[in-house]
C-alpha cells in the first residue's frame, strides 16, 4: 500500500527517488515519504521493484561485483509489472522491526554537470520550481525570475543546496520517520552543524548506543569508499544513505539512489573531497561523509 498523497516528489522514470516506508505492521504495507510518487512496489520475497532507470541498472550490476557490494541493496535484475519495467532489488526493511528510518542526501552538488550543460545550451525556466522556491522564501527569485514566474532547474537546486546543510556539509537531511510513525520532511532551512545535530539527535531520540551502532557503520563504509573501484570511477550525484534502527538495537546505513551517478571518463579519477570546479566532476561525497561522522562522533559523550 503506497501513501502516494504524501509523495514528496512526483514520479518520473529516473533521476533520485527514495522511500521512507511506513511502519511496517504487515511487511507489505509501505509508506512513500521521500521519493517520486509510485517509483516503487513492493515484490515478493523481500524484495523492492523501483521504476526501471538504464543508468541506475548500470551502476547496481557493476555495484554488485564491486567491494561496496555490502553496503547497497542486492540487485536482482529487471522484472515487469503492468506492462512497465523495474529494477528489482532487496527490501532493506525486511529484518527490522518497526524501524525508524531516515534518507540523507550526500554530496555538496545535487545536479550533474552535464545538467548544468543542458541548462545554458537549452534554458528551461521551470514555473513549478519558482513556486517551490517562493513558498519557502519569497525574496530568493531575482527581478527576472520574478517575471518569468519561473526558475532554472540548476538555479532552484543550487539554491536548496546552499539553503540546507548541501553546501556547508556536503549532506543534508531529506527527511525520517521515526518507529512512533512521528514523521519529520521539513529540512529545506535544517543548514548548520547545531540545527544538523539536533534533528539527527531526534531521530535517534538521544539513544549513544544507536549513534556508536551507525557511527562504526558509516566508518566501514568511508574505508570502503576510500577503494572501491566504482566509487573512484563515478560521479555520485542526488544519492543517499539510507538509516534504519529498531527498539532491538538493529542499525543499519545503505547506499541507495544510484539515476544520477554517471561514470567519468577514464582520464579522470575523483577523490570525492576536492572543491568542485566545473570541469573535475568532483561531488563532494566523502567530504559530506567525513562531516556527519564528525557530527555523530561530537554527539557522544566524552570518554
Ligand atoms: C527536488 C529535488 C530532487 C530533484 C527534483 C527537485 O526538489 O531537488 O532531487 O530530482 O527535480 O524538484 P525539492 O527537494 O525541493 O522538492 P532529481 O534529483 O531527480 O533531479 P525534478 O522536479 O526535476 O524531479
Amino acid at each position: 500500500m503506497f501513501y502516494e498523497n504524501a509523495a514528496w516528489k512526483k514520479h518520473k522514470s529516473c533521476g533520485t527517488s527514495s522511500l521512507l516506508p511506513m511502519t511496517p505492521k504487515k511487511p507489505q504495507e509501505w509508506l512513500q515519504v521521500v521519493g517520486h510518487a509510485g517509483s516503487f512496489h513492493v515484490g515478493e520475497f523481500g524484495t523492492l521493484l523501483k521504476r526501471f532507470c538504464e543508468g541506475e541498472q548500470q551502476c547496481y550490476l557493476r555495484l554488485m561485483e564491486d567491494s561496496l557490494r555490502p553496503f547497497v541493496p542486492a540487485y536482482h535484475g529487471v522484472v515487469q509489472r503492468d506492462q512497465q519495467d523495474y529494477n528489482m532489488m532487496d527490501n532493506l526493511l525486511t529484518h527490522f522491526t518497526t524501524p525508524s528510518i531516515m534518507d540523507c542526501k550526500m554530496g555538496s552538488r545535487t545536479y550533474l554537470e552535464r545538467e548544468l550543460l543542458v541548462a545554458r545550451e537549452r534554458p528551461q525556466p521551470r514555473n513549478d520550481m519558482y513556486e517551490k522556491m517562493v513558498a519557502v522564501d519569497p525574496d530568493a527569485p531575482t527581478g527576472q525570475e520574478r517575471a518569468q514566474q519561473a526558475v532554472l532547474k540548476t538555479r532552484y537546486m543550487q539554491w536548496r543546496e546552499t539553503l540546507s546543510s548541501t553546501t556547508s556539509l556536503g549532506f543534508r537531511i531529506e527527511g525520517f520517520r521515526k518507529s512512533n510513525d512521528e514523521c519529520h520532511t521539513n529540512f529545506k532551512r535544517t543548514k548548520s552543524r547545531e540545527q544538523v545535530t539536533e534533528a539527527l539527535d531526534n531521530f535517534v531520540e538521544s539513544n549513544n548506543h544507536i549513534v556508536w551502532s551507525y557511527l562504526r557503520r558509516l566508518k566501514q563504509l568511508r574505508q570502503v569508499l576510500e577503494v572501491s573501484d566504482f566509487f573512484r570511477t563515478h560521479e555520485v550525484v542526488g544519492s543517499s544513505l539510507l538509516f534504519l534502527h529498531d527498539w532491538t538495537g538493529r542499525t543499519g546505513v545503505w547506499m541507495i539512489d544510484f539515476g544520477k551517478t554517471v561514470e567519468v571518463p577514464s582520464h579522470l579519477t575523483l577523490d570525492h573531497r576536492s572543491p568542485w570546479v566545473e570541469g573535475n566532476r568532483e561531488d563532494g561525497y566523502l567530504w559530506g561523509l567525513d562531516n556527519l561522522i564528525d557530527i555523530l562522533t561530537n554527539m557522544l559523550p566524552l570518554t
